[in-house]
């Protein structure tokens, strides 16, 4: 009945303009102002924010979350079970997969990121696995299934927003369900009360406002798993699954902006360039910096992730800022070997597309 009116997926031809719908999603949801990758804890109301359907109402005290499914002893948790539980705090940077969607050509309509969707936050609650063991997965268990209160249709199929997760992934140590971010109640925009947390994994795994986590036997077909979250050029592929977040830097814009263009302007002379840099797949080993445009790069100083293994790390590089136009661009390398490229990565989804970032930047004669 509803699907009909769903709207299919939709490339924008090269060179067109942004569509009302994709302004829509932008207005709705918003990405990180890059000034504040100063800090290494993004406060919550400027971490980035992405809702696929609606900000569901959820009423703490009647909130349960049900463990369920091809299990041998199903668990019903309220809030106060969750906080009794093993306490744990974990830096963490999320990405949305589809950061960096709206510099492809042609441009997949979604939410029009350019590079702006990452944030890093301290998330506490209470590692998943001890609970998945105390409900006593069955054998032959492949998928791990996190369904959130929301409900909305995309691309013509109704669905609360719902991820698998393999179930090697989920009883990893680093998944938790958290009640907290920075030290507070979960915002409601964040998944008030319980979100799943999966240190590494781009945005889309974190699934808000959970309500239930079953245990299945077949891998997961849901949507967001089988059709939606997948790299590849065309709806006829298979695809390949997308999962830990890429390398990216990201720099703290130089100066001052003008207001529409956001170009940056900047008084010659010495000048600190910093920003950060992460990676779901390995720690990152080096940022590089260039300030022409990526013709020649310098190694910017790295510092210890002292943070632990899954916040962003500060990088920072000297520049004696010299009069006229510049164009800087950052790369991070990790420890598996991945670098950021110069070229867009394309998909249909328009998805881990971590191409480097470009700053046109003007130094002023004097
Ligand atoms: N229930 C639910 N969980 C969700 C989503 C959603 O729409 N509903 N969006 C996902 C996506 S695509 C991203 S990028 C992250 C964004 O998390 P944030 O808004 O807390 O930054 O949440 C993920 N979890
Ligand atoms: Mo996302």
């Amino acid at each position: 009945m509803f699907a009909q009116h769903s709207k299919p997926a939709l490339l924008h031809p090269p060179g067109a303009g942004l569509s009302m719908d994709e302004l829509q999603l932008a207005a709705r949801n918003h990405g990180l102002p890059l000034e504040m990758l100063r800090d290494e804890v993004t406060p919550p109301g400027l971490h980035y924010l992405l809702v696929h359907f609606d900000i569901p109402h959820v009423d703490a005290r009647s909130w349960r979350l049900r463990i369920d499914g091809a299990v041998a002893r199903p668990i019903t948790l309220d809030l106060d079970d969750l906080r009794q539980r093993e306490r744990k705090t974990t830096r963490v940077t999320v990405e949305c997969a589809g950061n960096g969607r709206a510099r492809l050509d042609p441009r997949p309509e979604s939410q029009p990121w350019l590079v702006e969707a990452v944030g890093t936050a301290d998330w506490t609650g209470t590692p998943l696995a001890p609970i998945l063991r105390d409900a006593g997965i069955d054998e032959g268990v492949v998928d791990i299934v996190f369904t959130g209160a929301d409900h909305g249709i995309e691309r013509g199929i109704e669905q609360h927003y719902q991820r698998g997760l393999g179930l090697n992934d989920a009883l990893n140590d680093e998944v938790l369900l958290a009640y907290e971010m920075n030290g507070a109640p979960l915002p409601p925009q964040h998944g008030f009360p319980v979100r799943l947390v999966v240190p590494g994994w781009y945005g889309m795994a974190h699934v808000k406002w959970l309500t239930r986590i079953d245990a299945v036997t077949e891998a997961f077909d849901g949507y967001q798993n089988a059709i939606a979250y997948r790299l590849r050029n065309n709806v006829t592929e298979p695809g390949i699954p997308v999962t830990r977040i890429e390398p990216r830097a990201l720099l703290v814009p130089p100066g001052f902006p003008d207001f529409m263009s956001r170009r940056r302007f900047l008084r010659p002379g010495p000048t600190t360039v910093e920003g950060r840099a992460w990676s779901g797949w390995a720690p990152v080993t080096a940022v590089d910096v260039s300030t022409d445009a990526g013709a020649s790069w310098s190694a910017a100083m790295l510092d210890g992730d002292d943070h632990g293994r899954w916040a962003w790390s500060r990088f920072s590089m000297q520049w004696d800022a010299p009069p006229g136009e510049h164009e800087l661009c950052a790369r991070a390398h990790d420890a598996s070997g991945r670098v950021q490229d110069s070229q867009p990565r394309w998909s249909i989804g328009g998805f881990a597309n971590n191409e480097v970032q470009r700053m046109a930047v003007l130094v002023a004669d004097h």
